[in-house]
């Protein structure tokens, strides 16, 4: 019990830490494809460049390395991890917090409903801060993983009024965050012209992510109204490009 009160406390902070009038960063750590040197030096960088978040997970995990990587990231690191569960099986209480996701973009029972009730009473035993989060797949301009797994059709890129609408709905559902998602490995990030409409209508903290490999893209999107950028496919082929990345996001 103790164990867990302690981990509750901690991640206590982290809704207040994302809730903070500044400018946030995360780093998308996929397990299966994070090995251990690459991951190592990814850690180095993300303290040295000023990483406020991990974000632990993927749409599909084939090599059962969640725990194996949160023990490294933990071992090695302070920065707080946040799960971003593809499913219930990559809930883990090693991290810090989890992105409850609802994807709410798309009209599939499971994923905003179904699932949730499978993970809650785990959700409630692992003692991870839940973060409950409205989820929004946008077309990045190719299927991508999330597309294909979730079995939803994302919001297509140019229509801003579906994805505003959509986000103000999720708020006043009472989620707590609002991601907006090309999904990994995006060809086109979110447009700057959508983050904006979404900004405008909700006043949860808004991140974004999918398809952002330069310092240019990742202000285009804070500049729009990101609060927190989300990046992690590009740093597994360049991951010297991350301090430019924060750099471009804390301005
Ligand atoms: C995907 O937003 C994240 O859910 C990060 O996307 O891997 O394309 O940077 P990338």
């Amino acid at each position: 019990m103790s164990i867990f009160g302690l981990t509750e406390h901690l991640s206590m902070g982290l809704y207040e830490s994302i809730l903070q009038p500044r400018k946030q960063f995360a780093v998308l750590i996929d397990p299966d494809r994070a090995e251990d040197p690459q991951l190592d030096r990814l850690l180095g960088l993300a303290a040295e460049a000023g990483v406020d978040y991990f974000l632990v997970g993927g749409s599909l995990l084939v090599k059962d390395r969640l725990e194996a990587c949160l023990t490294r990231i933990k071992a090695n690191s302070n920065i707080p991890t946040i799960l971003f569960p593809g499913s219930p099986l990559q809930i883990h209480p090693l991290a810090d917090a989890i992105l409850f996701l609802s994807l709410i973009s798309g009209r599939n029972p499971e994923l905003l409903i179904g699932q949730h009730v499978i993970a809650a009473p785990y959700l409630r035993q692992s003692g991870l801060e839940v973060l409950p989060t409205g989820y929004l797949l946008v077309d990045g301009g190719r299927p991508t993983t999330v597309s294909y797994m979730s079995q939803t059709a994302p919001i297509p890129a140019d229509k801003n009024d579906i994805a505003a609408t959509t986000a103000l709905a999720g708020e006043l559902l009472g989620l707590k965050l609002m991601y907006l998602d090309a999904g990994s490995g995006a060809m086109n990030p979110v447009s700057s012209s959508m983050i904006r409409a979404v900004r405008e209508t909700i006043s949860l903290p808004l991140l974004v992510g999918g398809g952002i490999r330069t310092p240019e893209q990742a202000a285009a999107a804070v500049a729009a109204g990101a609060d927190l950028v989300v990046v992690g496919n590009v740093l597994e082929k360049e991951a010297g490009v991350l301090l430019e990345l924060v750099g471009a996001v804390k301005g």
